[in-house]
């Protein structure tokens, strides 16, 4: 068993970028999607049908697992891969960005962020170092460093202290995580959409040194149009070496025009959350399965799906169970879109790889165009 991790690069079409991530759990193919599994469980699946719709990692969240069950229990159950039994490689996110969107009473200063649970009320600490301790205690394999970002739009100045509060942690959570073979430590950039604040990001995260590189701070109420701008350049100023990963994005045509940009990893809840909401998304766009047209209509969602909900059930029976709230209706929809989101991947993974991608992203848009009939 190999005891390091690596990335190497497969091939590149214009920015786009096919390559693989090595760690001793597993490979993961790049561009790679990540399911989000918030509470040591991807929502309505079990782990070996999230393994069976392609994904090859999971997300895991500091925030949550530390408020219930905690990590301490979590470790002295084995770890959380043996703990949810998914046995790939698992990302976990720093607790940061959580905090600032779900807890309450926060409290931010140069040490860290206080706050009380959103479950139960009771007080926390998180600091770069103690988010250091708990993604070890959880096992995870690819580790994010302890950030923070303001959602859009901000003033310049709220921009640029955060950002450099956010470097300052990078640098401490860097000294906490330590030397830990097989195990990888990602910096995050941040900087809002201004391109100087992103370069001086950039520039203070090269300097510490990081296994792999996030985009933060995107995907926070700017749209999809200042997002792309901004993907314009900031992926460009990270190592051409190291993973590239865009946090909390996105959209099947976000995700597409991400990759277009030269981003190697994402991670969303939409695939899984929009399941449970009646929403599938096919290679046609959006399907609203509560829509009163699919009552009767004997097709499955997508007829060149080869996911247990397509191939098996009719659009009536997907409108029946969600109208019925029959947990299977969940759990279907979100089969089909984890498999959906991974199809995405691998049939990018590929385009890339032929030098197809311009053709591969036509396709994508014709494809919506048309809409779902
Ligand atoms: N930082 C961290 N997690 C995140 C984000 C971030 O900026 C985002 C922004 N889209 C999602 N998740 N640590
Ligand atoms: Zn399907």
């Amino acid at each position: 068993m190999t005891v390091s991790s690596s990335f190497a690069l497969h091939a590149t079409d214009g920015t786009a970028r096919t390559g693989a991530i090595t760690t001793p759990r597993g490979t993961i193919r790049t561009p790679a999607f990540m399911p989000v599994g918030t509470a040591a469980t991807v929502k309505a699946m079990m782990p070996e049908s999230v393994a069976a719709t392609g994904a090859d990692i999971l997300l895991g969240n500091t925030y949550h697992l530390m408020l219930r069950p905690t990590a301490e229990r979590i470790d002295r159950l084995g770890g959380l891969h043996r703990f949810m039994n998914w046995n790939k490689p698992i990302l976990t996110d720093s607790g940061g960005f959580q905090v600032m969107s779900l807890a309450d009473l926060r409290k931010l200063t140069e040490k860290g962020v206080t706050f009380k649970s959103h479950i139960d009320g009771s007080r926390h600490e998180l600091t770069p170092e103690r988010s250091m301790e708990i993604q070890r205690l959880l096992g995870s394999d690819i580790v994010m460093c302890f950030d923070e970002c303001p959602a859009l739009p901000a003033d310049r100045d709220r921009i640029a202290d955060s950002m450099r509060l956010s470097m300052r942690w990078a640098e401490r959570s860097k000294d906490a995580f330590g030397d830990r073979p097989g195990h990888m430590l990602f910096g995050i950039q941040q900087g809002g959409l201004e391109q100087d604040f992103r370069e001086e990001s950039a520039k203070a995260l090269r300097a510490i040194g990081f296994d792999g590189y996030a985009i933060g701070g995107l995907a926070v109420g700017e749209g999809q149009e200042a997002m792309f701008t901004c993907l314009d350049f900031a992926p460009g100023q990270l190592p051409e070496d190291k993973p590239r990963y865009l946090m909390g994005v996105g959209k099947p045509d976000d995700i597409v025009g991400a990759v277009k940009r030269g981003v190697d990893m994402m991670d969303c809840v939409l695939p899984s959350r929009s399941g449970r909401t009646g929403q599938a998304w096919t290679r046609r766009g959006q399907v609203n399965i509560k829509n009163a047209r699919h009552q009767d209509d004997p097709r499955p969602l997508d007829e060149t799906c080869s996911c247990p909900a397509c191939r098996t059930y009719s659009r009536a029976y997907l409108h029946h169970v969600f109208r019925a709230q029959e947990m299977i209706s969940g759990m279907l929809l979100t089969w089909h879109n984890l498999h959906y989101y991974q199809e995405l991947m691998q049939g990018m993974r590929d385009a890339i790889a032929a030098g197809q991608f311009a053709a591969f992203e036509a396709r994508f848009h014709a494809q919506r165009a048309e809409g779902d009939i």
